[in-house]
């Protein structure tokens, strides 16, 4: 939602901007102001921000979402232009998880209150480091009742089986950024088909490096871009 007032009636309002003689204050500003603190690298405006944000009651998903994952994307975009190097993808990151970490407890707090949804075997696949969208996904999971394990970055197809077995799992989760280790994700598939527990459970794919015909190439049973969405897709997923 977008407010202006004429500068004259403002005596103080959070979260405003001046545009010619008006004063804007949006609900969107403060994410704005998060995606521009990740997009400079300055961890402590994205904590000063992220604490502002929980201060004023913003929707820490939207916060996330629209505001932290935005800013990263962006320094990926810078990346693969060669306008920034590898130090800034870093250090981007680095900013990017200190905002989560602040909006992590209310994210919690949501997963209190539910019961049991289902259960996810959750990791990024081998060969593949990036988490924070795993994590993402697995902080929204956990919020709408989920029982998820996280088995972390870098994990092999055995361990993939290994844990869905151990723990009976509803859904298998994989994340894979690059376009090297996206192939992984058909060979976990393989290797649950080969135990003969493929058709007993849901597999879900996503990350930067899965595209919706990819992920129905390789006969995904689920596939989401955002952890917003993603909780829906589970949801079907459990009941169908
Ligand atoms: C941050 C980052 C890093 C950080 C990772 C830190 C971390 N702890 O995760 C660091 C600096 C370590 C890094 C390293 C590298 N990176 Co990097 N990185 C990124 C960057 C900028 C952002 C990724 C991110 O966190 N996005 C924010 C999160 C919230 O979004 P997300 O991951 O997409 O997740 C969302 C959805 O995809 C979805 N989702 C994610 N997983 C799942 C799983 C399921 C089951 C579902 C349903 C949904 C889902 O929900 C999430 C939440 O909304 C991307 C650019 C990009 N556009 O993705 C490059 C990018 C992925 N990296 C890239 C590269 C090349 C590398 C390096 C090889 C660089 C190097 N030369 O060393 C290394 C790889 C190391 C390795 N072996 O993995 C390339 C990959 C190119 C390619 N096509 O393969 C990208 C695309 C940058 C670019 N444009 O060139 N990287």
């Amino acid at each position: 939602m977008r407010v202006s007032f004429h500068k004259s009636d403002i005596i103080s309002v959070e979260n405003a901007r001046i545009e010619g003689d008006f004063v804007v204050t949006s609900s969107s500003g403060i994410i704005e102001d998060l995606r521009r603190a990740v997009l400079n690298l300055d961890l402590d405006q994205v904590r000063a921000t992220a604490q502002e944000a929980v201060r004023q009651g913003v929707d820490p998903v939207e916060a996330i979402e629209n505001g932290l994952s935005k800013g990263i994307r962006e320094i990926g975009h810078k990346f693969e232009t060669g306008e920034v190097f590898l130090m800034e993808l870093v250090l981007g990151s680095e900013a990017m998880k200190a905002g989560i970490e602040i909006f992590r407890p209310l994210l919690s707090a949501q997963r209190m209150k539910r019961q049991s949804t289902g259960t996810v075997v959750i990791g990024t696949v081998r060969g593949d480091i990036h988490d924070m969208g795993k994590n993402l996904v697995t902080v929204m999971l956990e919020a709408a009742g989920f029982e998820v394990t996280d088995l972390g970055v870098d994990v092999s197809p055995e361990k993939f089986v290994e844990q869905v077995m151990a723990v009976k799992a509803h859904i298998v989760a994989m994340s894979s950024l690059l376009t090297t280790s996206a192939p992984e994700q058909r060979i976990v598939m393989d290797a649950l088909e080969k135990k003969g527990i493929r058709r007993s459970l849901k597999v879900a794919v996503g990350g930067a490096a899965v595209t919706p015909q990819l992920a129905q190439e390789m006969k995904a049973d689920g596939y989401s871009d955002n952890a917003v969405d993603s909780v829906d897709i589970f949801k079907k997923l459990m009941n169908s």
